[in-house]
């Protein structure tokens, strides 16, 4: 039979975890008997999750991954059973706006580049060495086809899951030799508070991009993001994409002067 590894040996370091993915991979890998460390800045969710997983499966630190000293000092800081994490899911991330570049608001591109490029490097800066130096381990992180896939609106947030795409690409190649896996996992349309957020808790604009549709859900992806993980240690997955079933591609967008 084909041996995966054993998810009860795994601590795993979770940005985003109050919500969607992020949430949804908290569960996943309780379920399987790892311990999780679930961080993001709404303390109540963090508390709420951790009451339904058992502060013995997971423990929480409220954080915002722009803070780099805080970042820092929560990670040196970890009670001993989570101190030995070998997984990192850095998750955390968030769109701003679908306005044309013109028209959009500047502050928003910058939480965009804050957020999910900075947030991204210092989560994996802080525990990269620690992971090394413990023989091993696995960095996931949350790239997107907007990564890939032009769309009107995409701009600033499409670029920064570009720069996701080839940082954990370059990641992959500085950790070669030192049993670190690097997976960078690229979902389509999903339905989680991500719409939400990115038009700025409007419900009804929020819904439209899953209307009449199917899209995948958070533990679709949280599912992939495990099983990447729970291969053999001989396999590394370097870039997973992935789109709901009702979501495909378009011809390119020609204009006509008539
Ligand atoms: P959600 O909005 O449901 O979850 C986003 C998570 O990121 C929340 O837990 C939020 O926690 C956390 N977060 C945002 N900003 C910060 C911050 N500054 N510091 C710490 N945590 C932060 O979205 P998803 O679960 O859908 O998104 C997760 C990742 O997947 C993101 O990187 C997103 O770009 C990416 N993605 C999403 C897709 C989708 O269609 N849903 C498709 C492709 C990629 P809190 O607010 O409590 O801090
Ligand atoms: C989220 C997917 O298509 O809304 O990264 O940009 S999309």
């Amino acid at each position: 039979m084909y041996q995966m590894l054993d998810p009860t040996r795994f601590v795993v370091f979770i940005t985003g975890a109050t919500s969607g993915f992020g949430a949804a991979a908290a569960r996943r890998y309780v379920a399987a008997g790892a311990k999780v460390i679930a961080t993001g800045r709404r303390t109540e969710r963090l508390k709420a999750l951790r009451d339904e997983l058992g502060a013995e499966n997971c423990h929480i630190i409220t954080l915002d991954i722009r803070d780099r000293a805080a970042l820092e000092a929560a990670i040196a800081a970890l009670p001993a059973p989570f101190a030995g994490i070998n997984i990192v899911i850095a998750n955390a991330g968030l769109a701003l706006g679908l306005q044309p570049a013109a028209q959009t608001d500047i502050a928003d591109w910058d939480t965009m580049v804050a957020t999910n490029i900075n947030g991204l490097m210092y989560t994996v800066r802080a525990l990269l060495p620690g992971l090394i130096a413990r023989g091993g381990g696995h960095i996931v992180t949350l790239g997107s086809v907007a990564g890939d896939y032009p769309y009107p609106g995409g701009s600033v947030y499409g670029a920064t899951k570009a720069f996701v795409k080839q940082f954990a690409l370059n990641l992959r190649s500085d950790v070669q030799g030192k049993q670190v896996r690097v997976t960078n996992i690229e979902p389509g349309l999903t339905a989680t508070e991500f719409s939400l957020v990115r038009f700025k808790g409007d419900e009804a604009q929020a819904g439209k991009p899953y209307q009449g549709t199917q899209p995948m859900t958070a533990e679709d992806i949280a599912e992939s993001i495990f099983w990447t993980t729970t291969l053999p240690a001989h396999v590394n997955v370097n870039r997973l994409q992935l789109m709901a079933t009702t979501q495909a591609f378009a011809p390119f967008d020609i204009y006509r002067e008539s």
